[in-house]
């Protein structure tokens, strides 16, 4: 039995987590998340607070990568000719004080669409080869995805979530995992949020009601259960 000191339950609940079924999540570090110039840039956010994760999700990817665990990546973005893009997303995301939204071209190409600069993923945390890409056209990553058929093909259980944002794509990640089953825990350091109360409130959501979507703990209990 492997539990990893966690809040509010030593997380996963039954203590089963092997390479076997326990697979790292990295949700959307794309230059448009957490470069200079991509979109949250465009939208007067500071991106010191997304790419302070970036180190800490490096050490978790190391050691998964290390003992041969399974590693998925997300990118949000919409196809070239905007048909996955929904009006109203695309309407609220032009109203900033540029007028660039999604769509639209903007210093690191057009902004959140697939096959632009800005919408890849960074190269601190490029993917490696047989390491799998999701490419997602909304906050979840189960949401007209693959994510799921793959998960139960495999055989994966239990998720560690990382990534940006910790209120927007990863809590509709975990959210969206909870309730089809999936044992989710996510890594506090290695999270973000474009506002720190969002961040934090986020968190603590997920600890409520003995854990309603899983479990919070941080990249060094984790890696401390791994070395154990
Ligand atoms: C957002 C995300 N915030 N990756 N996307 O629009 O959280």
């Amino acid at each position: 039995m492997t539990h990893v000191a966690s809040t509010p339950y030593p997380w996963p609940f039954d203590g089963v987590l092997e390479r076997a079924n326990t697979a790292l999540v990295v949700i959307d570090m794309q230059t448009d998340f957490c470069g200079k110039g991509g979109y949250i840039d465009l939208l007067g956010y500071d991106i010191s607070l997304t790419r302070a994760v970036i180190e800490p999700i490096q050490r978790v990817l190391a050691a998964f990568r290390a003992r041969g665990f399974p590693v998925f990546h997300t990118r949000e973005g919409h196809r070239p000719d905007l048909s996955d893009l929904p009006a109203n997303k695309r309407w609220r995301s032009r109203r900033t004080e540029s007028g660039v939204g999604i769509g639209d071209d903007g210093p690191c190409g057009r902004v959140l669409v697939r096959g632009e600069a800005g919408w890849d993923i960074i190269p601190e945390l490029a993917p490696a080869a047989g390491e799998v890409i999701i490419d997602k056209p909304g906050k979840g990553t189960f949401c007209a995805t693959d994510f799921e058929l793959i998960l139960r093909t495999r055989g994966i259980r239990n998720l560690v979530l990382t990534g940006i944002t910790t209120d927007v794509c990863v809590h509709t990640t975990m959210r969206e995992g909870n309730d089809r089953g999936f044992e989710c825990v996510i890594l506090s350091d290695c999270c973000a949020a474009t506002d720190v109360g969002n961040h934090e409130a986020a968190l603590k959501m997920v600890t409520m009601q003995q854990g309603v979507f899983g479990a919070v703990t941080d990249s060094h209990s984790l890696l401390e259960a791994f070395r154990r």
